[in-house]
């Protein structure tokens, strides 16, 4: 159901506001307490350290104060902006490149236990390759996707292939700019270059290659790693799941998993429900196996699994504070580093498997895609036998919610007309006529420097009431997934058009994409809403936002940055971390509007975020010429289907609300 939020000052999750009184109890700190307790930097924090060589660092904090060595704050906070997009790039695109070896020794044979799940998907992405698909053995096809999205990451020259599949005026926007990117590699390689002392000093030229690095992330690292984990563990369709703190349970034993990546917990999925294993379970005292996971390892075995979900970044620490998880498996990105000592008060193995990743008091059981499923099963033997460990304190927060994500480029395609008639049509006359206001995309992180995911949740009420429609990923989807946002029932926030539109196709009015990298599928789709016809020719002429309420990472920098450069207007909150210089503000502002038809802007007040985004969805349908908004001219839309669905047991209602999904 629709959750009224719990508002505190630190969150608007009940689970989590329970859990950090259970941190008070027991005096252990967590991200909320030490943000709490430490200010940030006042230079650092609007981009005016510059720390690139050891002349410095150098603070820029009076006006037309310069580096050591001339630098002004200009260059310094375009510097910062371009390094840190560079490492968003780089830990998306790492990721994408190691789903390209996972295919690659999975199309060789070399990787039992895994299989291409879904090869149609791996047909239409060999052809948008450019590869002879014929009717090759499916693994010789895998092959050859795995070999050409491998060069796409070490490619010295040319374009990534996945260029052409932006609307060709969008290309031609990049070309003329000279930022079509390359390769991932050499993108990052050059941003790195450019910004180390006495290389690039302009402003302007520096951030213009930090749209080109970001291209490379989006349509690149990242859309890989979304098509090759399709390629192998399906493509997602919708499916019915839980969220938050209480779906872990007090008489089994709870895996977490957390991080990125969706190789091992595939395979820890399939462990944990093998008889042998459940059977150890038992025989510890424990009632069974119960699989959860935190972040966007979360979101991808959710996509594909169903596998409940405990929370976003900000849970992480609180889930070890129920007493409840045996192991907490970790691979890649946004893993607390807090975590390590964390675990070591409690029972709880944090269990470290990248070999990119070791953290300091974790048990380190090294992943190996050529042997996955018994290093998996290690890693539940160990938690299984855990489990008698426990000290008997348990504060499960009853706190869960239902939801229904799976909403891949794919799906939505196919439910606006079925496998022979897909397409985006329904869609895109829905906005043309105004039913659908525009769209927004709310993605990205938590940041305990702004009220836990209450900006998240409040954007996307305000946007149904509006009749905008909400595509989501990451952290913020699981936010809204909390408060019951991501079912049927968030059908009664939505303005009567959106309503009347979701009710029609058969979706509700808040679409969960996917994780990080599948901020990718937000490109696709939007490439598809315009070039379908009606909204212009270019991602940059649809009545589209897209936003990072709540951001921290540098992730979240170079998603922003490539959604601009793709045409799309992006607004984060918290802060900006250029904010100490008006020139640079100007420049990704004004300034990248004009060379690519989009700005990014910072703004920490919600209610400015949203009138915003509202007027430029307003004045993109001016621009395309489409009657005004007029939210009066749809009225009481027939809802009986939804009334009826919601009569049903939740099983039967997700498939009376969504139509095919999965068991
Ligand atoms: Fe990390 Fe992907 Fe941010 Fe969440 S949303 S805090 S990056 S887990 Ni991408
Ligand atoms: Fe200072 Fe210039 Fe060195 Fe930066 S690169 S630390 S501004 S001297």
């Amino acid at each position: 159901m629709v959750k009224e939020t719990c508002v505190t000052t630190r969150t608007v999750d009940p689970a989590v506001e329970m859990l950090l009184e259970e941190a008070a109890a027991l005096g252990v700190s967590t991200a909320f307490s030490w943000a709490a307790a430490m200010a940030p930097c006042p230079i650092g924090e609007n981009g005016r350290c510059c720390k690139n060589c050891h002349m410095g660092p150098c603070r820029l904090v009076k006006p037309g104060q310069r580096g050591v060595c001339g630098a002004t704050l200009e260059t310094v906070a375009a510097r910062n902006l371009a390094r840190a997009i560079a490492a968003g790039a780089a830990a998306h695109s790492d990721h994408g490149l190691d789903m390209a070896f996972t295919l690659e020794a999975v199309a060789r044979g070399d990787a039992p236990g895994y299989e291409v799940r879904d090869p149609h998907k791996l047909r239409s992405v060999a052809e948008l390759m450019g590869i002879h698909v014929d009717s090759k053995p499916v693994n010789d096809l895998a092959l050859e996707v795995a070999d050409r999205a491998i060069e796409n990451f070490r490619q010295m020259r040319g374009e990534l292939t996945y260029v052409s599949r932006a609307p060709a005026k969008r290309q031609e926007v990049w070309r003329g700019l000279g930022i079509t990117p390359r390769s991932v590699t050499r993108e990052i390689v050059e941003t790195l270059h450019r910004t180390h002392i006495g290389t690039d000093q302009d402003p302007e030229h520096i951030l213009r290659h930090a749209l080109r690095t970001a291209l490379s992330d989006g349509w690149g690292g990242s859309m890989l790693a979304t098509d090759i984990s399709d390629i192998l563990f399906g493509t997602p369709s919708p499916t019915v799941a839980q969220v938050n703190l209480g779906v872990l349970k007090d008489d089994e034993v709870n895996i977490v998993i957390h991080g990125h990546e969706p190789t091992l917990s595939e395979m820890i999925v399939a462990a944990a429900q093998s008889p042998e294993l459940v059977d150890r379970a038992r025989s510890q005292g424990a009632a069974g196996i119960n699989l959860c996971g935190i972040c966007c390892t979360a979101n991808e075995i959710l996509m594909r699994q169903g596998v409940s979900v405990a929370g976003n970044f900000l849970s992480q620490e609180l889930a070890l504070l129920t007493g409840t998880i045996e192991a907490m498996v970790v691979d890649v990105q946004c893993i607390m580093q807090a975590l390590g000592d964390l675990s070591s008060r409690f029972h709880t193995r944090l269990i470290t498997t990248s070999p990119k990743a070791d953290i300091t008091g974790a048990t380190h059981i090294e992943f190996d895609e050529h042997h996955a499923p018994e290093i998996a099963r290690e890693i539940v033997r160990l938690a299984v036998d855990n489990f008698p460990n426990r000290d008997g304190r348990v504060v499960i927060p009853p706190v869960t919610n239902d939801l229904v994500p799976g909403f891949s480029h794919e799906y939505i395609n196919y439910m606006q007309g079925g496998a022979h008639r897909s397409s985006f049509r329904p869609l895109n006359n829905a906005v043309i006529a105004g039913r659908i206001r525009g769209a927004a995309g709310v993605v990205g992180c938590n940041n305990p420097r702004t009220v836990h995911d209450e900006t998240h949740t409040y954007l996307v009420r305000e946007f149904l009431k509006n009749d905008v429609l909400v595509v989501m990923t990451g952290c913020g989807a699981i936010a809204n997934a909390k408060c019951g946002m991501m079912l049927g029932e968030a059908m009664e926030y939505a303005g009567p058009g959106l309503r009347e539109v979701c009710e029609a196709i058969g979706i509700p009015p808040v679409l969960h994409l996917g994780s990080c990298v599948d901020n990718s599928r937000i490109l696709t789709v939007l490439t598809q809403m315009g070039t379908e016809g009606g909204l212009g020719q270019d991602i940059a002429d649809l009545p589209v936002v897209g936003f990072a309420p709540e951001w921290m990472s540098e992730k979240a920098l170079s998603i922003g940055t490539y959604f601009v450069a793709s045409g799309v207007y992006t607004i984060f909150g918290v802060g900006s971390p250029v904010g100490g210089s008006d020139e640079v503000t100007r420049l990704i502002g004004e300034g990248w509007e004009k060379q690519v038809g989009a700005r990014l802007e910072f703004e920490p007040d919600p209610q400015q975020m949203l009138a915003k985004a509202l007027a430029h969805i307003d004045a993109k349908r001016a621009a395309l010429k489409l009657a005004p908004y007029n939210p009066s001219r749809f009225g009481a839309s027939g809802d009986r289907r939804t009334r009826e669905a919601m009569a049903l047991p939740m099983e039967e209602r997700a498939t009376a609300l969504y139509g095919r999904v999965q068991a």
